[in-house]
């Protein structure tokens, strides 16, 4: 798939879920390895990367994804071309590979939090939350999922049909129930995905995650985030913050079912890091405030020029 396709595709989400549109754009970048030259393929990548980028604002690993296909291709620059294309798309390809385990390392781990007879709420849909549910299932641990229904896209269907097959017990509520239910359910913990984590340990996720973070707080319900290296923002370093995406308002009504009105379609929003518990890396469990370490760490190539 080209890079204007994939982008596209990423705009309209039939890719969608902030790993999958990260290995859609190193894939899609990948594809376009070939060229005359070294320089032209390299100015070709910089500008199909423009493209990707701004696909979709929020998810920091669409970005992060393509500034490492970035990096990777001028580290090779000197190469001829030839050489530079299978250099290249094996540097690409581990890269895949590495997200791929990532999120493998995250179910084992974030397995090992599950114990029989919980009650787990999660929100939206999570392909590394579903996967660590996968897995604790299949290590023999029963346990039962909540999960909301995520307006207007409905994107908790994805995950209560994941869940079905997977033979997990699973509750499917609208959005607004999650309090309650985690009341009268006595919900042991809360498991979400991520979008973005910021230096500070705050965590970017899709729209309503920090309203069940508050209530889980209330209800002294451990709150907890599943999130891969490549979710985490080297910029915020730097001061830049998140870039909260606004969605069509078809999305959440019918243009001009109401009259006299204004409507808005905010698609993520920040759970602060003090309302977290933990985050499931595939580097182990973290606290939030250990995301600037975590940076340091991983993000070396991005963060050597301070
Ligand atoms: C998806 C969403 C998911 C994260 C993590 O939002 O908020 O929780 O992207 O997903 P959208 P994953 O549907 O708007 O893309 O674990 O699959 O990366």
């Amino acid at each position: 798939m080209t890079a204007d396709k994939t982008a596209k595709d990423i705009r309209n989400m039939r890719i969608r879920g902030a790993l999958d549109i990260a290995i859609a754009a190193a894939r899609a970048m990948r594809k376009e390895l070939d060229g005359k030259s070294t320089a032209a393929v390299i100015s070709n990548l910089k500008k199909s990367g423009k493209t990707l980028k701004a696909a979709r604002p929020t998810a920091v690993s669409l970005p992060n994804a393509v500034d490492y296909v970035l990096y990777l291709a001028e580290k090779n620059k000197k190469l001829d071309a030839g050489e530079f294309t299978r250099t290249t798309s094996k540097d690409i390809q581990k890269f895949i590979d590495d997200q791929e385990r990532a999120l493998e390392r995250i179910a084992e781990i974030g397995a090992n939090l599950i114990d029989s007879n919980d009650t787990i709420l999660t929100h939206c849909n999570s392909d590394t939350v579903v996967a660590l549910f996968e897995r604790a299932r299949k290590e023999g641990k029963k346990f039962k999922v909540i999960c909301t229904e995520t307006r207007p896209r409905f994107q908790g269907h994805l995950t209560a049909r994941a869940l079905a097959k997977a033979k997990i017990p699973t509750t499917l509520v609208v959005d607004s129930a999650a309090r309650l239910m985690m009341k009268e359910f006595k919900v042991d913990k809360v498991i979400v995905g991520g979008d973005t984590v910021l230096a500070n340990g705050d965590l970017i996720n899709k729209i309503g995650t920090s309203q069940i973070a508050v209530a889980a707080r209330d209800l002294d319900i451990d709150f907890i985030a599943a999130v891969e290296s490549i979710k985490f923002s080297p910029r915020s370093i730097e001061g830049e913050m998140a870039k909260i995406e606004y969605r069509d308002t078809k999305e959440v009504i019918k243009p001009g079912k109401i009259r006299g009105i204004k409507v808005l379609n905010p698609a993520f929003d920040i759970t602060p890091a003090e309302m977290i518990d933990m985050l499931i890396t595939e580097e182990g469990i973290i606290p939030p405030q250990g995301a600037y370490h975590l940076l340091r760490e991983k993000f070396g190539w991005e963060l050597s020029s301070f």
